[in-house]
């Protein structure tokens, strides 16, 4: 790949994460310019830009080496983390951002009686969390179905083509909404600042190590 010598993050172009995200970034003093196609977006103060994409597709772009840094939800990346093998290991947290917070949890069928994750055994849970989902199952010795659905899960088991769930979960109010009742928390997530365990060694390494530095005032002020 041709060497950068401007920084490159990777953001949720458009859903929960931008708008926080964007505002953090400005508070750090960084400014850009929209192109008009919205996938990328010049900087125009300091060497930094942002490429605008899917969640979903943050981890894979950094560990690619296609941006240097990402800004996403931890539930995304750890699940990256969890299947992508030797390329999620090199993925590391630089920073937690405290907004996007939610949790990972599986819940059930509010009249389901429940105790303990080995009452999911023989199962089919839906979640779009396979990965994460398969390693608390595992860890919890329970032999159930993993469902894998991108998206609507709270409405598998009323459709039908699931038992249980596992989602994300903020005020609980979707759960309510559809029966379901909160049983295990798997993961407490929130938005963070994903990137390779080591940084770039020339003048992006620097840009990152200033962004750091002022992230944490930002984040400091608002604690
Ligand atoms: O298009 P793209 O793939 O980029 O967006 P997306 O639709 O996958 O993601 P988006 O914008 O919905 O969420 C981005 C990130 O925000 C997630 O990966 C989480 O890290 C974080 N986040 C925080 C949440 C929530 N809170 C949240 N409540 N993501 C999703 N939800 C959904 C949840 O899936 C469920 O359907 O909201 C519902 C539950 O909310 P409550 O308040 O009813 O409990
Ligand atoms: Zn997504």
């Amino acid at each position: 790949m041709k060497p950068r010598d401007r920084l490159r993050i990777a953001m949720q172009k458009s859903g929960r994460l931008t708008e926080p995200a964007l505002e953090l970034l400005n508070r750090c003093g960084l400014s850009f310019r929209q192109s008009r196609d919205k996938l990328f977006c010049f900087g125009e103060g300091e060497p930094v830009d942002l490429l605008l994409v899917r969640d979903d597709d943050i981890p894979g772009l950094i560990a690619q080496g296609v941006c240097d840094l990402g800004i996403v939800g931890r539930n995304v990346l750890n699940e990256f983390k969890g299947i992508a093998g030797d390329g999620g290991a090199a993925l590391t947290e630089w920073r937690s951002l405290g907004f996007g917070r939610c949790r990972l949890s599986v819940a059930v069928p509010h009249d389901m009686a429940y105790n303990a994750p080995t009452d999911l055994s023989g199962l089919r849970i839906a979640t779009s969390y396979p990965g994460l989902l398969g390693a608390w199952l595992r860890e919890n010795s329970v032999d159930a179905s993993v469902i894998t659905l991108a998206g609507s899960v709270e409405i598998a088991p009323k459709l039908g083509t699931a038992d249980v769930i596992c989602d994300l979960v903020q005020s609980g109010g979707t759960l309510v909404a559809n029966q379901l009742r909160e049983t295990d928390v798997l993961l407490q997530s929130e938005a963070v600042l994903a990137g390779p365990q080591s940084l770039p060694t020339d003048e992006r390494g620097d840009m990152v190590e200033l962004l750091l530095k002022r992230l944490d005032g930002v984040i400091q002020v608002r604690e």
